[in-house]
């Protein structure tokens, strides 16, 4: 299927703001669940990005057409990345994103997906649908208040180069899945009513929005927001990264040791940054908690 016919959707009201207009950016992610952005990002800080991004996953060129890699602790091996935290309007858009002066590293990412890379299937980033024990990575970094969302699509969010698409007013607690549709038994995606529950994929939704972008605005969504991904249809590599930010004082304790990596990183963080990593718990996605153990 091709996307380079999807146009850039006229809804009934603003989701792309400057960073003059960050109060009222906040107020939509409050109200539909994402905002963008405008120009976060310098050329220069976008140029050395999109070269750590592949510098980092794919130094040789190897990952061949059609495939994706993402890659889950990025900050820990990209100090393109530390430059963010210096750069004040990042900072002030997160401080109003995150609802904090006083915010720390959650999580980062950064993706890799080749031309000829398949769609990814609808899914809300949330963990805290039930109340069970952790099972997993993100039951523990994914189950708080704060945005799911805070990428950077570095080469730009388009619907033919594997773009982000998202549900507008997805982000509920009580949200149902869209008209015809219904949530799969874990609440992270949905499917066709009288279908498989299997997460669906395809962008005949009502609600979709295809996000348009350019590589140095900001993607913000929300907690819960179902999301998804386009192929990537052109002759272009797609990049992107994100730091996922939350509130300092949130108590979070993680089951995993924290590895020599994710150390090796806090301890050389800038001094005068300190404070933004102190309580990185780093990730260990091959984590499992008692319960999945069982299950
Ligand atoms: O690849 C993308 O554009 C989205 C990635 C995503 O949603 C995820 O990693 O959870
Ligand atoms: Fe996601």
């Amino acid at each position: 299927m091709d996307y380079s016919h999807i146009q850039k959707p006229e809804l009934g009201y603003p989701y792309e703001f400057t960073l003059n207009e960050l109060d009222a950016a906040q107020a939509c992610v409050e109200a539909h669940g994402f905002a963008i952005v405008k120009n976060v990002l310098s050329d220069e800080l976008v140029t050395e990005l999109q070269q750590s991004v592949k510098q980092v996953i794919d130094p040789d060129d190897t990952l061949g057409e059609g495939n994706s890699f993402t890659h889950t602790s990025f900050i820990e091996h990209s100090p393109a990345m530390w430059k963010l935290f210096d750069h004040e309007p990042f900072m002030r858009a997160q401080r109003v994103f995150c609802q904090t002066e006083e915010l720390t590293v959650n999580r980062t990412a950064a993706i890799i997906r080749n031309p000829g890379s398949a769609p990814l299937s609808w899914h809300s980033d949330f963990c805290g649908f039930s109340d069970g024990p952790p099972t997993s990575s993100g039951d523990i970094l994914n189950r708080g208040p704060w945005p799911s969302g805070l990428w950077f699509y570095i080469t730009g969010s388009h619907p033919k180069h594997g773009g982000l698409a998202v549900i507008e007013d997805s982000h509920v607690e009580d949200w149902e899945g869209p008209e015809g549709f219904q949530l799969t038994p874990d609440k992270r995606s949905f499917h066709r009513i009288g279908t498989e529950p299997e997460s669906y994929v395809g962008f005949d939704i009502p609600g979709l929005v295809p996000l348009f972008t350019e590589p140095g605005d900001e993607i913000v969504f929300a907690s819960r927001t179902y999301h998804s991904a386009f192929p990537n249809r052109i002759d272009r590599v797609r990049l992107s990264c994100g730091i996922g930010l939350r509130p300092r004082d949130y108590p979070l304790e993680a089951p995993w040791p924290l590895s020599e990596k994710a150390k090796a990183f806090k301890n050389g963080f800038p001094e005068h940054l300190q404070p933004l990593v102190k309580d990185y718990v780093g990730i260990d996605v091959e984590w499992r908690g008692e319960d999945a153990m069982m299950g």
